[in-house]
């Protein structure tokens, strides 16, 4: 059978794949696939995430983690980080469905919040924006100091019907993916030192911000133990600050 967010990640790889040229990230021994055991009696659920991997020539890292444990437990966290010679936004896009229900949010995030920053990459996106939130609407509640994180164009919406996912969420996840690789296409690199630095400050902010307030890491730590919950986000979903460019 078919899970909510299989469709999600073949369409963005997909896409990708029609319009880029992809080769494969490392994935490091372990984190390919992972599953555990959980609940007990008729409860009794296993619960296995999966990595997907890749780069392109001004993306540095594309991944994906896939989190399937039955029809109430399913999560495709999905993270597009450009190379550190660009300003083009992150991708992202956090797809969750548990017991309580959908939540889900799709951004580009930006590396500044400037007007001039906006302008480039929300402004293009913002009647499309619009159009989705007529059918997904805000979905409330929202950490406060994420809110520097994500941009004007930021959908986030808990979705009361499986259905409204599989239509107007899928379709607006590939809208804003194929907005994405039209910036990507665009994008021409920066060469100017002070820029530059200002880019890999920002992208570190994101990493770790990420990586320290990462909503999963509960839920992975209560399946898969603390100690390989953190291995994966710090060497694998959020790994920045482990790349030899960063850490040279
Ligand atoms: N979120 C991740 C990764 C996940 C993941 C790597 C591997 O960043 C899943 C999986 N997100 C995930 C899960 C939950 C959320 C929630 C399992 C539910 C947690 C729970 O209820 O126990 C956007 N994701 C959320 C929430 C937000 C986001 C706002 C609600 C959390 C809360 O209310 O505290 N996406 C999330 C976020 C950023 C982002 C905060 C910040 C930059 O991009």
């Amino acid at each position: 059978m078919t899970t909510i967010y299989e469709p999600f990640l073949a369409k963005a790889i997909a896409l990708l794949e029609g319009s880029l040229d992809l080769s494969p990230y490392p994935i490091p021994a372990g984190f390919d696939s992972k599953s555990a055991v959980t609940g007990k009696g008729k409860r009794e659920t296993t619960v296995t995430t999966t990595s997907y991997g890749a780069k392109a020539p001004k993306l540095r890292q594309i991944r994906a983690a896939h989190v399937q444990g039955g029809a109430a437990l399913q999560v495709l966290n999905f993270v597009i980080f450009p190379e550190l010679n660009y300003d083009l936004p992150f991708f992202g896009a956090d797809l969750v469905t548990l017991p309580g229900g959908h939540l889900i949010a799709i951004d580009m995030q930006p590396l500044f919040q400037t007007e001039e920053y906006q302008a480039k990459y929300s402004g293009p996106l913002m009647e499309m924006f619009h159009r989705y939130q007529a059918d997904l609407p805000w979905g409330g509640d929202f950490p406060e100091e994420a809110q520097a994180f994500f941009s004007p164009a930021f959908l986030w919406t808990r979705p009361a019907e499986t259905e409204a996912v599989e239509t107007y969420v899928f379709d607006a996840f590939s809208d804003y993916l194929k907005a994405y690789i039209a910036f990507v296409q665009a994008a021409e690199p920066v060469s100017d030192l002070e820029q530059l630095s200002a880019i890999r400050a920002a992208q570190l902010r994101y990493a770790r911000y990420r990586a320290e307030k990462d909503p999963a890491r509960g839920m992975l730590t209560r399946f898969y133990g603390p100690e390989w919950t953190e291995a994966y986000i710090h060497g694998f979903l959020f790994d920045l600050e482990k790349d030899a460019r960063i850490t040279a």
